[in-house]
């Protein structure tokens, strides 16, 4: 996966680039990201890429023409080859961002050019000129598009064979599914007198099985009933189910939270 990220804020990016699993799979040559300086592409001795937004009001927007000439300039090494780029813009006005679009980034072939907007946005004629595929993250404003892009990033390039440890903790994951996730436990058996569920324990490989999948339906019934809605479930699935509804409502999840 080869990404280029366009930014005034370079500083933002890099860092996470250089942790952990994205760092581990750009080393093994897996990912692929540079980082580029909007800045680098103004043409006046101040290095300006906002300007005071037509019509007044509050804020900066940035400018077309140092926009334009990062995107030819990256560009133009890929055309030369005969490669086209994937012009992606996160904005909170994009198309939702799901493990499914994630999947569609990291299968694509093309080389990703990702665009971070910042202050109140960017001058519209880069959207009528370069027509971006404009993603959002989610239903609210960042500062600017560098977090978003590092989402996607992120999303896209642990699906990449190779870039997480076991790619069996891929197949069976919440959001490919769609379902959430069971608990998890690892050693010592019991800590500050909290033990974990026997069966686990147990070396039963179905039993654990069934109860993995129970709980798993368990907690995306409670907070996110919406994933099981209009689902097929196999006949285990409809019976782990009616288990769990015969026991009852034990988290309350969400309800209990921010709402
Ligand atoms: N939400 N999803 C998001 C965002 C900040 C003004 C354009 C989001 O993707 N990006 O909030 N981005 C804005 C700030 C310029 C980007």
């Amino acid at each position: 996966m080869r990404c280029d990220v366009i930014t005034l804020f370079p500083e933002m990016v890099a860092p996470v680039l250089e942790s952990s699993m994205l760092k581990r799979a750009r080393e093994k040559g897996l990912l692929e990201v540079r980082v580029h300086n909007l800045r680098d592409y103004t043409l006046d001795k101040h290095k300006v890429a906002d300007d005071v937004p037509y019509g007044g009001g509050a804020g900066m927007v940035m400018k077309a023409e140092p926009i334009f000439r990062a995107v030819e300039n990256i560009r133009q090494p890929y055309e030369r080859h005969g490669e086209q780029v994937r012009l992606l813009l996160p904005s909170p006005q994009g198309r939702p961002f799901t493990q499914e679009y994630a999947h569609q980034l990291a299968a694509d072939s093309r080389p990703l050019l990702i665009l971070c907007g910042h202050y109140e946005g960017i001058d519209e004629r880069v959207r009528v000129a370069l027509k971006p595929e404009e993603i959002s993250i989610g239903d609210y404003v960042l500062t600017g598009g560098e977090l978003a892009a590092l989402v996607l990033i992120d999303a896209a390039a642990r699906l990449i064979s190779g870039v997480l440890g076991a790619p069996e903790s891929l197949a069976e994951e919440s959001f490919s599914e769609p379902l959430l996730e069971y608990p998890h436990y690892t050693r010592p058996a019991e800590v500050r007198g909290l033990s974990v569920p026997e069966v686990l324990l147990s070396g039963h490989h179905e039993a654990i099985r069934l109860w993995r999948r129970k709980q798993a339906l368990r907690t995306t019934q409670e907070r996110r009933p919406d994933l099981l809605k209009d689902r097929e479930l196999t006949l285990e699935d409809r019976r782990l189910l009616d288990e769990i509804i015969r026991e009852g409502v034990r988290y309350a999840g969400v309800c209990g939270g921010g709402g």
